[in-house]
């Protein structure tokens, strides 16, 4: 047995992402189950819900360069310190993030490859870029987007998955470009509004409506009117692409009959959130009413100007937009459950063609079935809620459809904390017996005291 652990030891010192052996070390906390979606390329699919979104912003941003095939490999500096993230920022974390090693993790998000590729471009490091760009022939390289899929340690839900997809965006202007603009702006405003007579005041209250107060401040590199058009700017090319969008989902639901006709005047109203990201300032979130709910759909602000320095573009100025691919998916093709994009059942899949937007006709759902598991906390408590998510993942698939914390509570005398999980067990595509789910419960009761300490109650 020694000569077998020692082994087994030996086998584990590296893990193979996409044909890569990375070296591994305590840092090493990704499962085969995240693993293996690395390997599914899901937007390169072209009749896949997600590939089809992917291309239509695409054609919505004409002019911008356009990359999908990025490695979701990137360093630490990619991920958290090109960005600003502060050394002790808890996205950093392996509670929340899946590493590869303690330099090497699977990204978080898009932005981890917005310094990358200025340096890239204003380097004119063509070979690199050209390798992970879908359009050749952009005019513009100064601006872009990049889909990817994304990895986080989060909780389970209809609307959050370990493995995401987003859609950054990236606009840059050069300095000069932005004051000939703003002076066109003015002089066209004058113009019309006053026959002649200048505003003083015009420019400050083109400021006042978008930049924000103390808590979400401009940066001290950039003038107000650089960030009032930066602003305007961003939040239009946003409003616009997500407005051409969701009208023709409505035109989807509407041939398809489950939009009244009074759903044609169907509006969109979206508003901004005051937000922060350690990589833009101001920021904002964008909500967009669907369905009578605010749906968080993306993060977005200005560039800090440390990024484009740092880029070898100390002239330009820019904003970023990092949109969630699913949360609009499930609006654009009435996709009800998020786990339901990454089935190969053919009756999903088998509902979506290229560059077409449908309704997705939901095929019959399962019962579904809930388990209850409490326990007694570790007493020195390393414990974190990612580690059960994973741990019923790694055990169940996606035969889970959530995890609920419903019960909580420290034992007065003895300071103990308790827990209590409920997971909701049910399959996307078949009818699951109550004995194959007791199996599966047992399973993950067993894991959970082996792995995390746990005492069952
Ligand atoms: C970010 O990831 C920032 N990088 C966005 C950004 C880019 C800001 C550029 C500024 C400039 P956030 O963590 O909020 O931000 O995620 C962005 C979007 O991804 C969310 O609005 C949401 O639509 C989606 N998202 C986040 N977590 C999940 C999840 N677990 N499952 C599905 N979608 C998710
Ligand atoms: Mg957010």
């Amino acid at each position: 047995t020694r000569r077998q652990s020692e082994a087994s030891k030996i086998e584990s010192k590296t893990l193979d992402v996409l044909g890569t052996a990375y070296a591994t070390d305590d840092w090493t906390n990704t499962p085969p189950a995240i693993l293996a979606k690395t390997g599914r390329n899901l937007l390169h699919q072209p009749s896949h819900p997600l590939a089809i979104l992917k291309e239509l912003i695409f054609k919505e941003f004409p002019t911008f360069a356009h990359y999908d095939s990025l490695s979701p490999v990137v360093s630490t500096h990619q991920n958290f310190d090109s960005l600003g993230f502060a050394q002790d920022h808890p996205g950093r974390s392996k509670t929340d993030t899946y590493y590869v090693n303690q330099n090497t993790l699977l990204r978080t998000h898009t932005s981890a490859h917005q310094l990358q590729l200025l340096a890239a471009i204003s380097q004119g490091e063509h070979n690199v870029l050209m390798q992970a760009k879908n359009n050749f022939a952009a005019p513009r390289n100064e601006r872009f987007l990049v889909a990817a899929d994304v990895y986080r340690r989060d909780e389970i839900d209809a609307s959050h998955y370990p493995v995401f997809h987003q859609m950054e965006g990236v606009c840059t202007f050069s300095r000069e470009e932005v004051r000939d603009k703003i002076r066109q702006a003015t002089t066209a405003e004058r113009d019309s509004k006053t026959g002649g007579a200048c505003h003083s005041d015009q420019v400050a209250q083109m400021v006042d409506a978008t930049v924000v107060g103390e808590d979400n401040p401009m940066q001290s590199a950039h003038s107000a009117e650089e960030v009032a058009f930066l602003v305007k700017n961003m939040k239009q090319a946003m409003n616009d692409m997500v407005v051409q969008i969701l009208t023709k989902a409505v035109a989807a639901q509407q041939s398809s009959g489950e939009v009244s006709a009074s759903g044609s005047q169907a509006q969109f109203p979206v508003r901004w959130i005051d937000a922060y990201f350690p990589f833009t300032s101001p920021s904002w979130e964008m909500e967009v009413l669907f369905q009578g709910e605010w749906l968080e759909i993306c993060g977005c602000g200005v560039m800090k100007q440390e990024i484009l320095n740092q880029a070898g573009m100390p002239d330009r100025i820019g904003w970023a937009f990092g949109f969630g691919l699913e949360r609009l998916a499930m609006l654009l093709f009435g996709v009800h459950d998020i786990r339901l994009f990454w089935s190969s059942d053919s009756r999903f899949v088998g509902q979506f063609s290229p560059g077409r937007i449908n309704s997705f006709r939901p095929f019959s759902r399962h019962p579904s079935c809930a388990k209850d598991v409490s326990f007694w906390l570790p007493a020195e408590s390393t414990f974190h809620e990612n580690d059960i998510m994973d741990l019923v993942r790694e055990t169940a698939g996606d035969l889970v459809e959530g995890v609920k914390l419903i019960d909580s509570f420290t034992h007065p005398k003895t300071g103990k904390g308790s827990r209590c999980y409920r997971i909701n067990y049910c399959s996307m595509d078949r009818n699951v017996t109550n004995e194959e789910i007791n199996v599966v419960q047992e399973l993950v009761r067993k894991r959970m005291v082996e792995q995390l300490g746990v005492t069952l109650r």
